[in-house]
């Protein structure tokens, strides 16, 4: 049975755990093993996340904080713009081109202007017109896309293989996760795929000790990472955890060795679970703009990825970069990252996502 919503608690599931300390780089914490609590019949259905109306508010002003810099720079040129200003074909040519420099991608730019065309041609609008029906029209682009990851415990264990370019935010992601998901009476386990990177496994035990999770080391730098995905896998089945979170190393200067590894843990993880994995995570960096659509093309050839996690919307000029991702690949986007701590994770919200590039409330 699937999680209820990625932010909702478990229908009579775990009281919120306290927030762990974060980790510090140079003081790795114990690995803990303590079993978690069993969750109560864990219920089906996954609403998107924005039926959690009291949670709103924060949510919404943390995203918005986050998305401050995409906001200023697109909003304060749309708005110079068009002030006061007929729109006419000029206006309208003048404005997808500035969406088309705010990452907002060729495609969806085109779309955006047409859907304006259409309702206000030849109309003097106010900023505040502009401004929302701006967001409108990149909400309907991204309402399609805001779905959340749908955890399925009774896999037992649900894996999910997160994949992507060094430095995205794949380790960080996997803490927030599972942080998530162990305060809602979760047994999760991390398998630190990335192994060549001893401070790449150090930093994942680091996590894994602050949120109880099982942690699957390397025997030793360098070691096979399908090899520990496989031991890791049988080892989550005979304990009965819920959730298995493989991370993986991202060199993407070598390609073919890359794609060679994650096809490689994937056939092992399916000598020990056929279904498995049942989510391929592929996490990107906004700040890196339109290279974020190149990753996404790199790695559909690769693997087969199921859903993005976006992160470091916080600080990140370049949030406009996620309508052109929805656009053009149409795959879901799970959640968010607007922070380095592990509680900096949101469900992705079309319609708060789009408000909050366009600075409205
Ligand atoms: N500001 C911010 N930093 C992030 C976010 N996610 C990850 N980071 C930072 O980005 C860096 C790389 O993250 P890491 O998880 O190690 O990337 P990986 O190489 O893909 O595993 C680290 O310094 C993280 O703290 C985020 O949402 N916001
Ligand atoms: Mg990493």
């Amino acid at each position: 049975m699937a999680l209820r919503d990625f932010f909702g608690r478990l229908r009579g599931g775990s009281a919120p755990q306290p927030a762990p300390e974060e980790p510090q780089a140079d003081a790795p914490a114990p690995v803990q093993d303590a079993p978690l609590p069993e969750p109560e019949a864990p219920p089906v259905e996954t609403p998107p996340p924005e039926a959690e109306a009291p949670a709103k508010t924060g949510w919404f002003a943390r995203l918005k904080a986050g998305l401050s810099r995409s906001t200023a720079k697109l909003t304060e040129s749309v708005v110079s713009l068009l002030h006061k200003r007929r729109l006419d074909d000029e206006a309208l040519e003048e404005l997808e081109e500035t969406l088309i420099t705010a990452d907002l991608g060729v495609a969806a730019s085109r779309r955006i202007v047409e859907g304006f065309r259409r309702t206000r041609f030849g109309k003097e609008v106010t900023d505040e017109e502009v401004k929302a029906a701006l967001a409108d029209e990149i909400a309907a682009i991204l309402e399609p896309v805001a779905q959340p990851m749908e955890i399925i415990p009774a896999r037992a264990p649900h894996v999910v293989l997160v994949v992507g370019v060094n430095g995205t935010g794949k380790t960080t992601t996997i803490a927030k996760l599972g942080r998530h998901y162990a305060e809602q009476g979760l047994k999760i386990g991390f398998v630190a795929g990335d192994t060549f990177r001893a401070a790449a496994v150090e930093q994942l035990q680091v996590w894994a000790g602050r949120t109880s999770a099982r942690f699957f080391a390397p025997s030793k730098p360098g070691a096979d990472a399908a090899g520990l995905a496989f031991d890791a896998l049988s080892a989550a089945r005979a304990d009965g955890l819920d959730l298995l979170l493989v991370d993986t190393a991202g060199r993407l200067h070598n390609k073919s060795a890359l794609m060679e590894e994650l096809r490689k843990i994937i056939r092992v993880i399916k000598r020990v679970d056929e279904a498995a994995p049942h989510s391929v995570l592929l996490v990107l960096d906004a700040t890196t703009g339109q290279n974020a659509v190149q990753q996404v093309k790199v790695f559909k050839e690769m693997v087969d990825v199921t859903g993005l996690a976006v992160t470091k919307l916080d600080g990140s000029a370049k949030g406009g970069v996620v309508v052109a991702l929805a656009q053009e690949f149409g795959l879901p986007v799970h959640v968010v990252g607007v922070g380095e701590k592990s509680e900096d994770l949101r469900p992705f919200a079309a319609r708060d996502f789009a408000r909050g590039l366009m600075g409205l409330d």
